[in-house]
């Protein structure tokens, strides 16, 4: 019965070291990408690539029709930054053959509903890492 509560105890110390970890590795990615995002508008100017996601889809009120799906989507980049981690892969799905309409449709629902007082593109550039942002962005600057 002893070495069960020890077991225990070294199993409780081990999972709250894990969650220390786990937190610590957040907090210094963030610093890494707040960092990493000062550098990158410091280049935004002449690096066609990295525009403002505004610029990209040209100030467009998003349609009417696109709702339904630009609220999965939406939904989908949500799920796809909150908490621990990234799922680039489902960014880059999210954005992927869309027209400027569509993102911008996305881009209005995302703001609104699941950007907690932030923008899409500052959840972007949070998450993202610069060669993954840009990629978003070329993906994004593509769409017709
Ligand atoms: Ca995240």
């Amino acid at each position: 019965m002893e070495m069960d509560n020890k077991k225990m105890i070294i199993g409780i110390v081990v999972a709250l070291l894990i969650v220390v970890a786990i937190f610590m590795y957040n907090k210094r990615k963030k610093e890494t990408q707040a960092r990493k995002t000062a550098m990158l508008l410091g280049e935004q100017a002449n690096a066609s690539n990295a525009s403002n996601l505004d610029e990209a889809v040209g100030q467009t009120k998003g349609i009417e029709g696109y709702k339904p799906t630009a609220e999965r989507l939406a939904y989908r980049l949500f799920a796809a930054m909150d908490g621990i981690g990234t799922d680039e892969k489902a960014i880059y799905e999210v954005f992927s053959g869309k027209t400027k309409s569509q993102i911008a449709t996305i881009k209005l629902i995302f703001d609104e509903k699941y950007g907690k007082g932030e923008s899409l593109e500052n959840w972007l550039k949070d998450d993202l890492s610069i060669s993954e942002y840009n990629k978003v962005m070329s993906i994004i600057n593509s769409a017709v």
